[in-house]
């Protein structure tokens, strides 16, 4: 069945922090066999497992040290050939993670390419003449520090956009890219059915001598001559029946396009990074929603004709959105989630979204798990603020919010061990159990408005235009195609918003049916107080 992601809803897992079987305190592959069956129930069809290979967790599991193996924390290669049979003997699919620009320094091929200038693999990464006081540019890494690493047995250093952990690879190097391809054809041959590629747009970089003028990443973001390689992936994913959505931070929403084009795309949906506008000192920042609403609309109207979208609001990089653009209400947590996930392309939900999970209340610096937060925070102390001031600067926005262990029951249920990373404080009014049992609750409001999606064709396929674009508290669009029109009406602020509806959305003429609601008795007219984080959909007959 040709292009089966796209009236599809997509569930993130973080298996570490997913549910832990056999009580170590990490999460694995049979505890997420264990939850299927919620899965089911939510609704979802397929699974992202972020990486769950061999590795020295460096950056967790995105940090490969063999790409063939199974991180034995997370359990065997049989488990997992299990857990995608279980899958989908319940219609839920599943993609890995594909990590491709950069290797571990601990890959036997990293080890060996280490080993002389001669070797046959020292080519598989990217080295340079450098010596210990001068590297062979000023460029800086995503984590902190130089994209370069000294190396005094062969006096060069070596390339790297992230950890020093993280050797990138030399695309240009054909054997590599050989390498790479048989690896890709393995796990699919495999069984799985797709891949979220990461950093994909960073496999290509500038010539060293490459000088930055404004943006620092510009030397390695889905640079020139990236074509080539994209193309031959290209080539292997069109020869399965997968998915693939790539991590493509720096490709802007107009090449998107070009890149998800479903004749000439390289592939299917594009994750953009645009979206987690802030605003407010680094520190004290919060979400910015009028940033939040006009870049997700350009992506919408730029991927319109041709491209595709993959939507989320929450994943394993940013805080949770239900405390960045919500208030950590149930109401926030389901206005954002009828916000986004009616969009036009194919919407994630990570794992603890649909609950509503918060941000941890980081009360300190041992409760972080995170390399580069970790250096962030001693960044702070060495220029001289105190532990206090440098803890909250580090955790307004760090990664670790997102990680901490789902929460199953009253207790957290995750582990009956110390988990790996705390659980959130609220694991007593957010989590699975109680949410099940209450029709009002976030979670058996995301499994609405999953049903809701998918029994429209509008949802899918119409087209997006915004109402109301310069409110800066409101967001509200409309889905349309040649057979249905709905309005989708959301408050994303705690105050109460009081609005004029366009006249086209009331017109005494038409008849209108509110599909779902987050508040009971909503009302539709032409003028209308929304209250804190109300959402409405509405259907023109
Ligand atoms: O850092 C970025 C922009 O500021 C992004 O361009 C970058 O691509 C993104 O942060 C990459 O994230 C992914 O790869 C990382 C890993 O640590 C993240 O968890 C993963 O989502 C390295 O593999
Ligand atoms: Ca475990």
């Amino acid at each position: 069945m040709a292009n089966w992601w796209k009236n599809a809803v997509g569930y993130q897992i973080y298996p570490r922090s997913f549910m832990d079987s056999n009580d170590d305190g990490i999460g694995d592959l049979k505890g997420i066999q264990a939850k299927i069956p919620y899965l089911k129930e939510l609704g979802i069809d397929f699974i992202w497992l972020n990486p769950i290979y061999q590795s020295p967790n460096v950056d967790n599991g995105y940090d490969i040290s063999d790409y063939q193996a199974i991180n034995p924390e997370f359990g065997t290669l049989e488990d997992l050939k299990e857990l995608i049979q279980l899958a989908h003997d319940n219609q839920i699919k599943l993609i890995m993670d594909l990590v491709i620009n950069h290797t571990s320094d601990q890959h036997p091929w990293f080890l060996e390419s280490k080993k002389s200038k001669e070797n046959p693999y020292r080519d598989y990464y990217l080295w340079a003449d450098a010596s210990p006081e001068k590297m062979p540019n000023n460029w800086q890494s995503f984590f902190g520090g130089s994209t370069w690493t000294y190396d005094s047995s062969t006096k060069q250093a070596y390339f790297h956009v992230f950890a020093k952990e993280q050797p990138d690879l030399n695309w240009k190097n054909p054997a590599m890219r050989k390498d790479i391809y048989q690896m890709i054809r393995w796990w699919l041959d495999f069984g799985i059915d797709g891949f979220r590629l990461d950093a994909i747009s960073h496999i290509q970089k500038q010539p060293w001598d490459f000088k930055i003028t404004d943006n620092p990443w510009a030397p390695f973001m889905n640079v020139a001559g990236i074509e080539t390689y994209m193309a031959e992936l290209k080539e292997i994913f069109r020869s399965y029946n997968i998915m693939t959505v790539g991590e493509a931070s720096g490709v802007s929403s107009k090449s998107a396009a070009l890149w998800t084009d479903p004749e000439d795309g390289y592939i299917d949906m594009i994750f953009e990074l645009e979206h987690q506008v802030r605003t407010g000192e680094p520190g004290y920042e919060i979400g910015s929603l009028p940033g939040f609403k006009k870049v997700l609309s350009r992506w919408q109207k730029d991927l319109q004709p041709n491209g595709w979208n993959a939507l989320y609001i929450d994943n394993h990089d940013n805080p949770r959105s239900n405390s960045i653009f919500g208030n950590e209400t149930n109401e926030s947590a389901t206005a954002l989630a009828t916000a986004y996930l009616l969009l036009r392309g194919t919407p994630f939900i990570y794992q603890g979204q649909e609950l509503g999970m918060t941000n941890f209340p980081f009360e300190s610096i041992d409760e972080l798990r995170t390399t580069e937060s970790l250096q962030t925070y001693h960044d702070w102390l060495n220029k001289g603020l105190s532990q206090n001031e440098a803890l909250r600067l580090t955790t307004r926005w760090t990664r670790d919010h997102s990680r901490t262990p789902m929460h199953w029951t009253e207790l957290g249920g995750f582990s009956t061990n110390q988990p790996w990373m705390k659980l959130n404080t609220n694991t007593d009014k957010i989590n699975v159990a109680i949410q099940q049992a209450n029709p009002a609750s976030p979670f058996n409001y995301y499994k609405k408005l999953i049903t809701l999606r998918k029994s429209l064709p509008v949802f899918t396929s119409g087209s997006y235009q915004i109402a109301l674009a310069k409110h800066p508290s409101v967001w509200a669009y409309t889905r349309k195609d040649e057979t249905n029109e709905v309005f989708v009406l959301t408050n994303l602020s705690e105050k109460e918003q009081t609005i004029t509806l366009p006249n086209y959305w009331t017109n005494p003429n038409d008849s209108f049916e509110v599909l779902l609601t987050n508040y009971p008795n909503t009302t539709w007219q032409k003028k209308l107080i929304l209250r804190p984080y109300e959402a409405i959909v509405v259907k023109k007959h």
